[in-house]
């Protein structure tokens, strides 16, 4: 495959000193906003893109355009390869044992999704339980509720403490004979806790309890080894690792998958159609109806190669520091609590200041330029356990720099002035 090589030196230990040349793969960090230069902190909304990422999309448009699995033109075989050649750059990403664990989707809901229909809801029984945290995103909770309406089963929640952590043992000993499925977040969106998910699927495990994992905040900011981790799903979204909306993946252990029912029928996921019986295609095409965003999972493997090329372990370290500043200018702001204090965070510091509403700080940092996100975080029991309407969040990728995180506070400050009089 023709890849357009990333603007960047390759891996090495520091990150500031290629932060300038790194920047500028990213065009959108030229715009100015109300005048002034954007600090992009929604991250954990979604990244920019990469120019080669946005290449490999136009190239697919200017130069492939085909629909894949069915031509045998030359064109189609070309969309075909590449689209195959983007699975086996996320396969090798995650470290999967085989192709066929490697499930297009649009996007880690739906990945969870799946995963609910297809392996839960036939395996849940009245009573039975599925057990996830107090920090999931809606797309963690939501897909369950609604299996457990349909079965009779109920779900079962790891409450977290005043810091944001799982309470320590509750996970243990939530699991009983009735689980039959965890659903964890790997990091959390709302509050940046990073969960030990290694040790909770081993527990789990213990009890043949399943696992799968919301990784939608973590592979941008960590190395995942689904091997590893040893997890029995994982789910994650392109548009958050620096690759196109509409992208995703659903990592699953090849004997689970084998063993799922179809989750939608359609072109591209049978073997053979007749009125009287219907025989499935093999993994991963089994999962796969319709046509997909071809685009995107092109773009989707050019983004991965271009994260590989920088080095995750870089990007985690440089945004470890960037959150370790920021709270500890968090700290020296009067009225200014954190919400999520976690030992072990990545990239997100969510905030209220005073009694200020996070959507008037949000706003008066976006006239200086910069870009939060502000709201529930699509968490709304976080916000509840916190007894809180909503939180102000600055979440950083590894292009972000000491200097915005330094306008941050100028403009937290200005706020502070316009609020308090
Ligand atoms: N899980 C987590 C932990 C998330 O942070 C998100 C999106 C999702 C699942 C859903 O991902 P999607 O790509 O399928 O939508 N989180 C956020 C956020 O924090 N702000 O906007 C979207």
């Amino acid at each position: 495959m023709s890849v357009v090589a990333p603007n960047v030196a390759g891996p090495g230990p520091g990150m500031t000193e290629d932060l300038e040349r790194l920047r500028a793969d990213f065009p959108i960090l030229r715009t100015r906003i109300r005048g002034k230069p954007l600090v992009y902190f929604d991250n954990a909304a979604t990244t920019q893109k990469p120019r080669s990422v946005i290449d490999m999309e136009r190239r697919y448009y200017e130069e492939w355009n085909a629909n894949i699995h069915r031509g045998v033109h030359w064109l189609s075989e070309k969309a075909t390869h590449e689209y195959e050649h983007a699975r086996d750059t996320v396969c090798a990403f995650l470290n999967a044992r085989s192709r066929k664990e490697i499930i297009y989707t649009r996007g880690t809901t739906e990945a969870i999704n799946l995963v609910a229909q297809s392996f839960a809801r036939p395996r849940l029984r009245p009573g039975d339980e599925v057990l996830i945290t107090a920090m999931e995103h809606h797309s963690n909770i939501v897909p369950w509720q609604m299996v457990c309406q349909l079965t009779g089963a109920r779900l079962r929640v790891v409450p977290i403490t005043d810091d944001g952590e799982l309470v320590a043992g509750e996970f243990e000993r939530s699991l009983n004979e009735r689980t039959r499925i965890a659903a964890i977040v790997h990091v959390s969106n709302a509050l940046g806790t990073i969960n030990p998910v290694r040790h909770m699927v081993a527990a789990a495990h213990a009890r043949d309890v399943p696992v799968l994992l919301d990784g939608a905040q973590a592979v941008a900011h960590m190395p995942v080894d689904v091997q590893a981790l040893d997890c029995d799903f994982y789910a994650f979204s392109g548009h958050k690792i620096f690759g196109p909306t509409g992208t995703g993946v659903l990592y699953g252990r090849e004997e689970l998958l084998e063993n799922m029912p179809p989750y939608q029928g359609g072109g591209d996921m049978i073997r053979t159609v007749s009125f009287e019986n219907t025989t499935y295609a093999d993994l991963p095409a089994k999962f796969e109806a319709g046509t997909p965003n071809i685009a995107g999972g092109i773009g989707l493997g050019a983004a991965i190669d271009y994260v590989q090329t920088v080095g995750l372990q870089r990007m985690a370290a440089h945004e470890h520091e960037l959150l370790r500043y920021a709270t500890a200018r968090a700290r020296e702001v009067p009225g200014l609590r954190v919400i999520g204090q976690a030992r072990e965070k990545a990239a997100v510091l969510s905030f209220l200041l005073n009694d200020i509403h996070p959507h008037d700080v949000g706003t008066i940092l976006d006239s200086e330029g910069i870009a939060i996100r502000t709201g529930h975080h699509c968490a709304m029991p976080i916000m509840t356990r916190y007894k809180i309407p909503a939180t102000a969040r600055a979440s950083f990728a590894f292009y972000n720099t000491r200097e915005e995180v330094d306008r941050l506070f100028v403009a937290l400050e200005i706020a502070r002035k316009v609020f308090t009089r």
